[in-house]
């Protein structure tokens, strides 16, 4: 695998590193845990380059559609202003992180930080023509977010040692990778760099 290279045009997109998320939490990923280090060095080379920085958070209502009780897949998760939906507080984010809120009505749901938000815009008035993605969870939120990345035509890469997936299935995960990786998706590793 190629080491991450980060240029002028590219994004950081981080993707739902939250409480609920994490070993613990209402929807606790397996070992997404094991993630906040890396992420923590995108955060750092990002920072350090200049390069702009998006944090995407799972923002549901108390009664939302994704929610067992209403009939979805998936236990009560990531209620706003609630602690469950709070970003890690390990997650180095600086200020200028640009926060981006999905799913955040009752009947609509979305995995992908493009759907129903301004990500595709605010990105575009950046300037910005590659997002290099991580987070979780691989075969969710960051697999719809690369999908869309790719139809938005942004060009895409993507960290696996920065994110992990929920592997309901097991092996969901190595197919989501490869489902990426046929869109397009370039999989990096972050290599020996001090940062
Ligand atoms: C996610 C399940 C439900 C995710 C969000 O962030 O991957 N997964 N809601
Ligand atoms: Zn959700």
């Amino acid at each position: 695998m190629v080491t991450l290279q980060p240029l002028p045009g590219d994004a950081l997109l981080v993707i739902d590193m939250q409480v609920d998320f994490l070993p613990g939490g209402a929807l606790g990923v397996p070992r997404g845990d094991e993630v906040i280090a890396p992420v923590n060095r995108l955060l750092a080379l990002f920072g350090s380059l200049g390069l702009p920085i998006v944090a995407s958070r799972d923002w549901h209502p108390a009664n939302h559609c994704s929610f067992t009780p209403r009939g979805g897949p998936w236990p009560a998760h990531c209620v706003a202003d609630t602690p469950g939906a709070a970003f890690s507080s390990e997650l180095d984010l600086p200020p200028a992180t640009v926060l981006v809120s999905k799913a955040d009505t009752a009947d609509f749901d979305a995995y992908s930080a493009f759907k129903g938000t301004q990500l595709a815009a605010l990105l575009r008035e950046r300037g910005v023509r590659r997002v290099v993605v991580c987070g979780l969870a691989t075969d969710y939120c960051v697999l719809n977010t690369v999908i869309d990345a790719r139809t938005e035509g942004f060009e895409v890469v993507v960290v696996p040692e920065a994110m992990r997936a929920v592997d309901v299935t097991p092996g969901d995960g190595e197919r989501a990778l490869a489902q990426m990786a046929g869109l397009g998706a370039v999989p990096v590793s972050l290599g020996e760099r001090r940062i």
